[in-house]
């Protein structure tokens, strides 16, 4: 059976709850900066983060909310202007620490670097934007800044098709050389859940995020709401193909630790054989 080599992570609503308050935030003030009297709700956004990518959102609102809008330059260009806007004001907000990484996201990371498991990052977000958040994350005087945990870093426009497309997932497989079966995936979303399916990645753990409670998670290993942090109240296990095997774990720890990543792995590559 395949050992666990690897842990390639989301980032938005994974690593940090970022969507709400980051980058909706950041869409609003580029927005006003161009002029326009566009104003992303929360109900709204919730909406459009059914389209992976903040340049294919500004398309999607457009073409569903403002079908009429004449922009004062090729379509093209405007778009890429505002995301440009939007993303210097994503990645001011993370350097100043506006959002920080969700519980247990730290602790989880430690354990893996601690025990030579390899990490790796898979979003659909911009390499500046996953820069800005790790930057701000102080970690122990022993080990480097972050960002340079993260042996690959597979983010944004690097490939064809993004989320639920499998392409960054694949990406980050090749990049770290291994196969699917050797690594396990944490996502939040049901875009990242198909897109890490896709790529073979079964052994899949998805973090519930403000956004996503919702949403459903068919093919996943195993879906809780939080990974917990010894102390706080214990991570609910909501759903997943792994979940009766994994319940008591999750509630013996407390938490999402190493040891269920493993469990996880190894519940998974029992059951495909
Ligand atoms: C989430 C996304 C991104 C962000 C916005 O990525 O879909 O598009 O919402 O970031 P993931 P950009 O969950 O895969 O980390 O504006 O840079 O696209
Ligand atoms: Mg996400």
């Amino acid at each position: 059976m395949p050992k666990l080599e690897a842990i390639i992570f989301d980032v938005d609503g994974t690593l940090a709850d970022t969507e709400r308050d980051g980058h909706r935030v950041a869409f609003n003030a580029a927005f006003a900066d161009a002029g326009l009297d566009w104003e992303w709700s929360v109900p709204l956004y919730g909406e459009l983060l059914r389209v992976t990518g903040g340049k294919e959102r500004i398309r999607a609102y457009l073409a569903e909310h403002l079908p009429d809008f004449a922009p004062p330059e090729p379509l093209d260009d405007f778009v890429l202007g505002l995301h440009k806007r939007k993303t210097a004001h994503y990645t001011q907000m993370m350097r100043a620490g506006a959002i920080g990484l969700r519980p247990g996201v730290l602790r989880l990371l430690r354990e893996a670097m601690d025990a030579g498991i390899r990490l790796a990052i898979a979003t659909t977000t911009t390499p500046e934007n996953v820069a800005a958040l790790l930057s701000a994350v102080r970690v122990p005087g022993q080990y480097p800044a972050l960002e340079h945990w993260f042996e690959v870093i597979a983010a944004g426009d690097v490939v064809p098709a993004k989320k639920p497309a499998p392409d960054i997932f694949d990406l980050a497989l090749a990049e770290l050389d291994l196969p699917a079966s050797a690594c396990v995936a944490v996502e939040d979303s049901d875009n990242g859940v198909r897109s890490a399916l896709g790529a073979g990645l079964h052994a899949l753990l998805v973090t519930q995020s403000s956004y996503t409670a919702e949403q459903h998670f068919d093919g996943a290993a195993l879906v809780v709401d939080g990974l917990g942090e010894p102390g706080l109240p214990s991570p609910q296990v909501v759903a997943g193909g792994c979940a009766d095997p994994l319940t008591a774990a999750v509630q013996r720890a407390g938490c999402v630790d190493l040891a269920v990543l493993r469990a996880l792995h190894g519940c998974v590559q029992s059951a495909v054989g």
